[in-house]
């Protein structure tokens, strides 16, 4: 598989961007450049959720018009991928005139299609029951917990409201046998982590209910075709961004058109609270249109902060824009991915996150760095070393940071594992450190300089292909380490993995590449 099309959630523009959004679009960017550095040809999609009663509600809280709304405050989530250093290669709005039309579309390819029961998959009726607006969400009554307060609410902790009209159904209740047929035949990796696996597989199980899908009571959203009292259900909408910003239906026949060249996504990246929306409904929207179902959905971890959920009227709500400000881009891209196993909910402290980061990048990655550049540039003719015969040491060394590249593509590509990913890649870092301490290439310099241009380049060599699999996780901070060790622009992708630093090559002076964090008072 040459190529690779990673999604992430498209997100309600009406909430302020936040740590949370941030992971998931980083996640998503690492490995989108992982996959690139790999020679694959990648798709990249973000966006932006803009419709349904939700926004709405938010926009004439503003006085405005949901137009006027979603114009401005999508931007916000426009620069969070911009202060990230996001690599996405679109953003879609699902305000745009080219989803408008691909939403119509699967509509249309919907309701022309038969049900695996041979009836219609798209059927009007009436719903009467509860929906969380929060979560634009239908829930049934046994979901409910009724609080002190006499109000209901979803287990999302969202309230919900009795609603009651007119509306288009979609027949899920026939897709069931479908969907666990789907999640056993060969496609064990379609959710990930296995707990989510298992616990969508029991939900489909218990029974399918064929699930409401337009909506009359409020009109901030796509027209049902044919039928324009009603919209669409917003999570419809939603999902469809997949495949229409890859040019669906209008570019279906052209094999050189996007959706031919990257559907079915190879990944939707999406939090733990979307995961039936994506597993469930999706797939089977997609069947019920004739598409393809995508290769694989992970649902990852909730973050708290400092052991609370994060919320607006907790006033803890952690802006990844402050965090940049204070602890720098990389590092804070390196704490999200490396603090919690991917896949499982964590906790986001300032303490846990200076550990890190004078830890893990200061002490062990900055100073190897530091002490190994600035000693060649000294010591070593301000140039790549000239090795001699290598001891099995220096083999080992050498060996771990050859072996790293394939230990990461299955922990990246098929497990999404970027803790595991970065405790590998910091293993051989401190491997580097020992050796440092044992080979001590300061007494060498009195002793041995034969010797000691060998461990220098050992160590450089280890530093090179340390940096090479790091860009994905830090770009900025890497370039600047390849930068010091004068490897070319061009030799910097996977395919030069293996190939060696030439000795006698200028260096320039080093740089520290990770400062100490040092807390301010107050
Ligand atoms: O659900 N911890 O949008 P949304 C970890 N528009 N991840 C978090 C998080 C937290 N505390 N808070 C948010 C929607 N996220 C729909 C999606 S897709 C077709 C439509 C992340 O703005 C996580 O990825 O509520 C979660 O799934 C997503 O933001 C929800 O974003």
């Amino acid at each position: 598989m040459t190529r690779f099309y990673v999604t992430t959630p498209i997100y309600y523009v009406n909430d302020a961007p936040h740590i949370g959004h941030a992971y998931t679009t980083l996640a998503c960017d690492v490995l989108a450049r992982f996959m690139r550095l790999d020679g694959r040809e990648v798709h990249f999609l973000t966006g932006a959720d803009e419709h349904g009663q939700k926004v709405e509600k938010a926009a004439r809280d503003a006085g405005t018009t949901p137009q006027e709304f979603t114009d401005r405050v999508s931007r916000n989530f426009r620069e969070l991928a911009q202060q990230l250093d996001i690599s996405n290669d679109d953003f879609i709005r699902t305000t745009e005139q080219r989803h408008k039309e691909c939403c119509a579309e699967l509509w249309r390819r919907m309701a022309a299609r038969k049900a695996p029961n041979g009836e219609s998959n798209i059927y009007l009726g009436k719903y009467a029951g509860w929906y969380a607006i929060r979560d634009e969400a239908f829930y049934g009554e046994d979901e409910l917990t009724v609080g002190a307060d006499g109000k209901r609410r979803a287990p999302s902790g969202a309230e919900v409201e009795w609603v009651e009209e007119p509306s288009y159904f979609f027949r899920l209740s026939a897709w069931q046998d479908w969907l666990l047929d789907y999640y056993a035949k060969g496609n064990a990796e379609f959710i990930g982590p296995a707990t989510r696996r298992n616990e969508v597989t029991s939900f489909v199980r218990q029974g399918l209910v064929d699930l409401s899908i337009s909506r009359t009571t409020f009109k901030w959203g796509v027209p049902v075709p044919g039928d324009a009292d009603h919209i669409m259900y917003v999570w419809l909408d939603a999902l469809s961004n997949y495949v229409s910003a890859l040019g669906w239906p209008a570019n279906e026949a052209d094999p050189q058109g996007l959706f031919a060249r990257f559907w079915p996504a190879d990944l939707h990246m999406v939090g733990k609270d979307i995961v039936r929306f994506h597993t469930v409904y999706w797939p089977a929207f997609l069947a019920a249109a004739g598409l393809e179902p995508p290769r694989r959905v992970f649902a990852h971890g909730w973050w708290t902060v400092e052991g609370q959920k994060m919320s607006k009227s907790l006033g803890n709500v952690v802006k990844p824009a402050d965090m940049i400000a204070r602890f720098g881009l990389d590092p804070v891209r390196y704490f999200l991915l490396r603090e919690v196993p991917f896949g499982q909910d964590g906790d986001f402290s300032q303490a846990a996150m200076v550990r890190r980061i004078n830890t893990d990048l200061a002490n062990d990655l900055g100073n190897l760095g530091q002490r190994v550049l600035s000693f060649i540039q000294k010591n070593a003719g301000a140039s790549v070393p000239r090795p001699g015969a290598f001891t099995p040491e220096d083999a080992r060394l050498l060996d771990a940071g050859a072996g790293l590249l394939a230990q990461l593509r299955p922990e990246l590509a098929a497990a999404q594992a970027f803790n595991r990913a970065l405790e590998a890649i910091f293993q051989v870092v401190a491997e580097a450190n020992r050796y440092v301490d044992v080979q001590a290439p300061w007494t060498l310099r009195k002793t041995d300089t034969a010797r000691m241009e060998t461990v220098l380049y050992v160590l450089a060599e280890t530093i090179r292909r340390v940096a090479i699999v790091l860009q994905p996780f830090m770009p900025s901070s890497m370039a600047k380490l390849l930068d010091q060790l004068a490897v070319p622009a061009d030799a910097r992708d996977f395919a030069h993995f293996d190939a060696r630093l030439a000795p006698g090559t200028a260096l320039p002076p080093p740089s520290g590449v990770f400062p100490r964090h040092q807390e301010q008072a107050g």
